[in-house]
């Protein structure tokens, strides 16, 4: 298989995290691109020309990254997202989750690339309030139900994610509602 990926992009790091949990890095090239560069191949296994992009042995390909794991996740033993049940629908809420906030933080960077007086203050505010909201109910999911190990799989790729340096988002990374109590003074 052979995986299309950017190193900026926090969809293809999630697929990454993925492949290395199941033990899938001697079945995958990866391919490294710039997504908004013209690249035939990628384009031609996906016509929104995103990254990632999975093209599987058959020639066939998958897209976008919800659908890249949930197929990597089917093809070693241990599932990180349960076949069926409630717990599934909560696994992939969790994960929808996850990926609305790297649409919002994502958005956020975007529009911080443009010239200064094309930036909406007022877009830019309600993403952050998504992220920050969201973040918040990540945190009490987490202290709730601490064995279960989706919920760590996914917490750990949050903090990841919004690893304040990278995405240049700071001030979103750190909140009095977050606090640990084990930590608190
Ligand atoms: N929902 C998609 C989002 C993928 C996405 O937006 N990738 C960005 C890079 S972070 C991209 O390829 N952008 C290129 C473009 O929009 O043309 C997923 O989960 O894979």
């Amino acid at each position: 298989m052979k995986l299309f990926y950017s190193k900026t992009s926090p969809y293809s790091r999630k697929v990454k995290m993925m492949i290395h949990e199941k033990g899938l890095q001697q079945a995958i090239t990866s391919v490294t691109c710039n997504p908004f560069d013209e690249v035939p191949e990628l384009g031609a296994a996906n016509s929104l020309g995103k990254v990632p992009t999975l093209i599987l042995d058959d020639g066939s390909s998958l897209y976008d990254s919800p659908v890249i794991c949930a197929y990597l996740d089917t093809l070693t033993p241990g599932r990180l997202i349960p076949e069926s049940g409630r717990e599934r629908w909560n696994v992939l809420r969790s994960e929808a989750l996850c990926d609305g906030i790297l649409d919002a933080t994502y958005n956020i960077v975007m529009e911080r690339r443009r010239d200064t007086q094309e930036q909406s203050a007022g877009w830019i505010a309600q993403w952050k309030t998504q992220v920050s909201r969201s973040l918040d109910h990540i945190f009490h999911l987490r202290r709730r139900k601490p064995h279960q190990k989706y919920v760590s799989f996914l917490y750990l790729l949050f903090l990841y994610l919004l690893d304040g340096e990278k995405l240049n988002l700071p001030e979103l990374h750190r909140s009095p509602n977050r606090k640990n109590p084990r930590h608190r003074r």
